[in-house]
């Protein structure tokens, strides 16, 4: 799934996607560097965002999933809010991303997949102090429970999401990482979004031995690391800025390139 924000302020691409035509040919890029998603995306949900108006979100992303399930691609809408999503799917987009986990039932009706990402709070405070008991059972229990009652309203695909970073510390990502199987063993597809995120930066600055975070235009290792080993943990997406690098990883790993050698 390839990352495409229509925002002025998002952590690692705000800005440069801002414009309809931009937008639009980066979108194709991705398709054509190998992402089988283009996730449109027109509220930033960073660490501190300011929510945005829902006519200015609908400015932003319906032209884009337009212009690209016209093409033919596989369009997701990332937003929170059930008129921008009624929106998008009348546009062509046939994926609602989810990251409040909360619109199940705007799925159900539209007939339209669903991916419900777990979050603790909201993104302007979300990072403040995230509290977990057990961060990986409390992840799973709710994904798996708003799971099974869309499912039983009759969202055709559902998709879970750990959240990675929405309301929770490095320490959270990094056992939510450690134990993916634990949401793999629900049997659900899980998708899992690393790319570029804030505790890559502080992981791959302390590996360079130095104290400061690595910035966001730096991270594509650590960014190349997690989403391979989501995938080798059995997750059957990634949320990814950097495409063409991830899905040659994710060949290297899915076997396809040893295979032909082999042959
Ligand atoms: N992360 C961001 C936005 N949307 N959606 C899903 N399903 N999973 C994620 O981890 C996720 C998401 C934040 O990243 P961005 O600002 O670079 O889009």
């Amino acid at each position: 799934m390839g990352v495409l924000n229509v925002t002025p302020d998002s952590f690692s691409d705000g800005g440069q996607f801002a414009d309809h035509a931009a937008a639009i040919a980066h979108g194709r890029r991705l398709a054509a560097e190998g992402a089988h998603w283009i996730d449109v995306g027109g509220e930033s949900t960073r660490p501190g965002a300011a929510p945005v108006a829902e006519v200015d979100e609908l400015r932003r992303v319906v032209p884009v999933v337009e212009a690209l399930a016209a093409d033919g691609l596989q369009v997701s809408i990332d937003t929170r809010k059930a008129t921008v999503a009624r929106a998008a799917v009348a546009a062509g987009a046939t994926l609602l991303n989810d990251v409040g986990a909360r619109l199940g039932a705007v799925a159900a009706e539209l007939g339209v997949a669903w991916a419900a990402m777990h979050a603790q709070g909201e993104p302007a405070t979300m990072q403040d102090a995230p509290t977990y008991d057990d961060v990986v059972r409390e992840v799973r229990d709710l994904l798996v429970e708003r799971a099974h009652a869309a499912l039983a309203e009759g969202v055709p695909e559902v998709w879970i999401d750990p959240g990675i970073g929405f309301g929770k510390t490095a320490a959270h990502n990094l056992a939510l990482l450690a134990h993916l199987d634990e949401l793999v063993a629900t049997g659900l597809p899980v998708l899992v979004g690393t790319s570029r995120k804030g505790f890559l930066g502080a992981l791959l600055g302390r590996s360079d031995g130095t104290p400061e975070p690595v910035p966001v235009d730096d991270r594509l290792e650590g960014s190349l690391a997690t989403a391979t080993w989501a995938l080798a943990c059995g997750a059957r997406m990634v949320r990814v800025h950097d495409v063409r690098a991830t899905a040659q990883a994710a060949r290297v790993i899915a076997g396809e390139i040893t295979k032909d050698e082999a042959a």
